[in-house]
C-alpha cells in the first residue's frame, strides 16, 4: 500500500500516554488523530478542550483508519496483536510508542529500569539519591506517582541533566533503540500472561531495554536479568552473596550484615527503614545504578538511610489487638506476593493471614504454596478469580472466600492472635473490584481503620 500521502499520525489509546503524545505532537506542530476502543475514555473531555480540531474515533477499531495513518503511536495498554495494528503493520505502516519517540528526541542520558517487580521502588530510591546529589533530573515512564510524568511530557519541560525512566514490557515492545546511559532488568517472574503467550515472550520484550545501552546493571541471582546477546559495555552486578569483583552484595561481620561494594561496606542492613530481602535487592540495584551514573557515595548513603518505602508496598497500616496490618496492594503478581510474605514472615513472631485475589492475568499460583506453608496460617480470597486461585492450593491450606474487603479484614482479625500479621498482597490485578491498586489499598486501609 502507498502510505506516502498520509500525513497524520494515529495515537492509539486515549489514556495518560495518548494525552502526552497529543501534547507533544501539538507542540511540534505535527498532525495527528486519536482512536480508543472505549466509547467514553476518561481523557476525552481533556482532548476535546485542549485540541478541539483533532479527530477522535471511539468504539471498535476501524481497520481503514489504521491503514491510512502515517504512523501508529500505540499506548502500552493496547496489544500489538490487535488485528487492526497487525494489518497496518503488514501493509507497511510504521508502529511506534511514546518511549521510542522519547529516545529519538532526548538530548540527555537515560537511566532505564524494568523488571517484573521492584521497578517503582528502585527508580524512587535512585531519584532520592540523585536529589541528594543535587542533580537536575526528570522522572517518568510507567511510574505512577506524584513526582513522575509520562515520558513525552518530560520533553516539553526545560531540559534536564538526566532522565530516570521506569519502563514496562508493554512500553519496551514499541521501543526500537533506547540507547540508555545505563539500563537494568531487575528480575523476571510470571506476569501479564493474559497478554503474552509465554514467559519467554514477556522476557524478550524486557530484553529490548538493553538495545544500545552504554552501561548495564544486572542481578546475578536471576539469569533472566542478563542480556541474551553478549554486550561489551561496563557492567555492575548485584545480589545477596558476597560482592563480586565489580559488584554489590552483602558482607557478614559478626551478627551484622552490610550492603557493600567489593570489600567496602556502605550501610548496615539494620539501618534500612524498608524490610524484606526483596527490598535489600532493590536498594543494591539503586546503588549500582547510581554508581554507574557516577554519583558520589555521600549522597547514596544519605538517601538510602532515609528511604522508608512507597505507599501500597508492604506498608504498615495499624496494630489492632496485637495484630499488625500491612498493605501490599501493589503486589499484583505471584512473585511480588511471594517476596512480601517471605519479607514479613521473617519479621514477625506469629503467622501471616494473607488477603489475596482479583484478576489472575493467567497466572499459576502454585509457587505461592511453599511460602504460605512456611509463613502463613490462612488465605482469605477476594475477587473474580478467587475460586481458580484456591484450586492451586494444597488441601491443608485454610482458605476463606470473603464477600468484600471489609469482610476479608474482619475475618482476618477474627482468625488472628497477637503476634500475627494480616497482609493484603493480592498477587492479582485489581480492576474487577477497584479502579486500580491504589483504590484497592485505600479500601483495605479504610476497612482496617474501621475495626474497633
Ligand atoms: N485501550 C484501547 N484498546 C485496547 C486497550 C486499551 O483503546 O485494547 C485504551 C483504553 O481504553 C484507554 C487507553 O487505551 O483509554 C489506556 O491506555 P493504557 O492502558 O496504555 O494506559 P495509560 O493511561 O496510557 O497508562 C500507561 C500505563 N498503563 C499501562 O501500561 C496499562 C501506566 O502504567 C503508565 O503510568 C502511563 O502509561 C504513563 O507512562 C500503569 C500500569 O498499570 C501504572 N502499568 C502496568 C504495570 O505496571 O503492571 C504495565
Ligand atoms: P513494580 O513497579 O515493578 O510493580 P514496586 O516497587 O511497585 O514494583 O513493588 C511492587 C510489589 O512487588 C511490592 O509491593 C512487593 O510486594 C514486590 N516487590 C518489590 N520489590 C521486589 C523485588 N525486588 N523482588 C520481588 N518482589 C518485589
Amino acid at each position: 500500500m502507498d502510505t506516502s500521502n498520509n500525513s497524520e499520525k494515529l495515537i492509539v489509546g486515549l489514556g495518560a500516554t495518548g494525552m502526552s503524545c497529543a501534547r507533544y505532537f501539538a507542540a511540534k506542530g505535527e498532525a495527528f488523530k486519536v482512536v480508543d476502543s472505549r466509547p467514553n475514555p476518561p481523557a476525552l473531555a481533556e482532548l476535546q478542550q485542549n485540541f478541539p480540531g483533532v479527530s477522535c474515533e471511539l468504539g471498535d477499531f476501524k481497520q481503514q483508519t489504521f491503514l491510512q495513518a502515517s504512523e501508529l503511536v500505540v499506548s502500552p495498554g493496547v496489544s500489538l496483536k490487535t488485528p487492526a495494528i497487525v494489518a497496518a503493520r503488514e501493509s507497511g505502516v510504521p508502529v511506534t510508542g511514546d518511549i521510542d519517540i522519547f529516545a529519538k528526541n532526548v538530548n540527555a542520558p537515560i537511566a532505564a529500569v524494568t523488571g517484573s517487580n521492584g521497578k517503582s521502588t528502585v527508580v524512587e530510591i535512585l531519584a532520592a539519591i540523585l536529589e541528594k546529589a543535587g542533580c537536575n533530573f526528570g522522572l517518568g515512564g510507567n511510574l505512577d506517582s506524584q513526582n513522575s510524568k509520562p515520558a513525552l511530557d518530560l520533553l516539553l519541560e526545560e531540559e534536564k541533566r538526566m532522565y530516570v525512566l521506569e519502563l514496562s514490557s508493554f512500553q519496551l515492545e514499541t521501543t526500537e533503540h533506547l540507547n540508555a546511559e545505563v539500563a537494568t532488568i531487575l528480575n523476571l517472574s510470571a506476569d501479564h500472561l493474559d497478554r503474552y503467550d509465554s514467559l519467554e515472550e514477556y522476557g524478550a520484550a524486557k530484553q529490548r531495554i538493553y538495545r544500545g545501552a552504554k552501561k548495564l546493571v544486572v542481578n546475578r541471582d536471576d539469569p533472566n536479568s542478563f542480556p541474551v546477546e553478549e554486550m561489551s559495555v561496563p557492567t555492575w552486578d548485584f545480589g545477596f552473596s558476597r560482592p563480586s569483583a565489580n559488584g554489590f552484595g552483602l558482607l557478614e561481620e559478626g551478627e551484622d550484615q552490610y550492603l557493600a561494594f567489593q570489600f567496602e561496606k556502605i550501610i548496615s542492613v539494620s539501618e534500612l527503614k524498608v524490610f524484606g530481602q526483596h527490598n535489600i535487592a532493590n536498594v543494591l540495584a539503586a546503588i549500582a545504578l547510581a554508581t554507574a551514573l557516577g554519583v558520589k557515595n555521600g549522597a547514596v548513603k544519605r538517601a538510602i538511610r532515609e528511604f522508608s518505602g512507597l505507599p501500597h508496598r508492604c506498608q504498615w497500616v495499624r496494630s489492632v489487638e496485637g495484630v499488625e496490618f500491612y498493605n501490599d496492594s501493589k503486589g499484583t503478581n505471584v512473585g511480588a506476593t511471594v517476596a512480601a510474605v517471605e519479607g514479613l514472615g521473617q519479621r514477625i513472631s506469629g503467622h501471616i493471614v494473607l488477603i489475596a485475589g482479583g484478576v489472575s492475568k493467567g497466572a499459576d499460583f502454585k509457587t505461592l504454596v511453599p511460602v504460605i506453608n512456611r509463613w502463613g496460617k490462612e488465605v482469605i480470597l477476594i475477587g473474580q478469580d478467587a475460586v481458580e486461585m484456591a484450586a492451586n492450593f494444597d488441601a491443608d491450606i485454610q482458605t476463606y472466600f470473603a464477600q468484600d474487603m471489609q469482610d476479608a479484614v474482619n475475618v482476618a482479625l477474627e482468625h488472628s492472635v497477637p503476634g500475627d500479621a494480616v497482609l493484603l498482597s493480592p498477587a492479582c490485578a485489581s480492576f474487577d473490584m477497584f479502579d486500580n491498586y491504589q483504590h484497592r489499598g485505600q479500601s483495605f486501609i479504610r476497612s482496617v481503620e474501621s475495626l474497633q
